[in-house]
């Protein structure tokens, strides 16, 4: 099993559809976490070689890769989820491109409009969410994943986003019956449930905002 290392601050975050892969995938990885005051109060020596001065990190032997995204979709073609062809592959960029562009939406709202902007993100949310909905019955009609017949990197990244969602308002996903049975089953993957029940998960709030 090669020796993964993921670094971190002690939240969720951008590392936790990481998280969900490897643990989905059947990985053994090392978790170092960075306090997020020493982080910026300068003394974490790691912020000044970061490749863009942020976190998440991953490393595998002498191999180094920043950028959340970058790091799925390595796994990604690690694990064989990454698309069996170049369409495919297109296809599951083209979610994970769309997640992410939902997840600086979420970012914005709970680090900057939190205080005063929860009513107006969640009059929103169904605009944002509905395109996934969509997604998933243009395949299978939802009884499987975004893309194909097989999980992919996009999956952990949307479940994610999901799960993040669902803290901020548990009926979200009431006028979503695809995504809401999409996510019932994905988290219920032996594997992906028993990290999703694990002390270490639970430990770690979704952003330094949540408790
Ligand atoms: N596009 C980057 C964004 C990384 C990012 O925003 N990291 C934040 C934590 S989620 C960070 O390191 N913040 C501390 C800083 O900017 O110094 C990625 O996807 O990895």
């Amino acid at each position: 099993m090669p020796g993964f290392t993921l670094t971190y601050f002690p939240v969720r975050g951008r590392a936790e559809p990481i998280r969900l892969l490897l643990a989905d995938q059947g990985a053994i990885w090392t978790e170092k976490e960075v306090q997020i005051d020493d982080w910026f109060s300068g003394k974490c020596e790691l912020k000044k070689t970061a490749a863009f001065g942020q976190l998440p990190r991953f490393q595998r032997d002498d191999f180094v890769l920043y950028q959340s995204n970058s790091i799925l979709r390595y796994l990604g073609h690690e694990f064989g989820i990454a698309g069996s062809n170049k369409e495919e592959s297109a296809r599951i960029d083209m979610v994970n491109d769309g997640v992410e562009d939902l997840r600086q939406k979420f970012s914005r709202f709970v680090f900057i409009e939190f205080e005063t902007g929860k009513e107006k993100y969640l009059q929103d949310l169904p605009n944002q969410l509905s395109p996934f909905e969509k997604i998933l019955s243009n395949n299978a009609n939802g009884t499987k994943f975004v893309v194909g017949d097989k999980i992919s990197f996009a999956d952990y990244n949307l479940l994610d986003m999901i799960h993040c969602h669902l803290d901020l308002d548990p009926k979200c996903l009431a006028s979503f019956p695809l995504l809401s049975a999409y996510s019932q089953r994905l988290d219920k993957r032996p594997k992906l449930s028993d990290y999703l029940k694990s002390e270490k998960r639970n430990k770690r709030p979704i952003t330094p905002k949540h408790k």
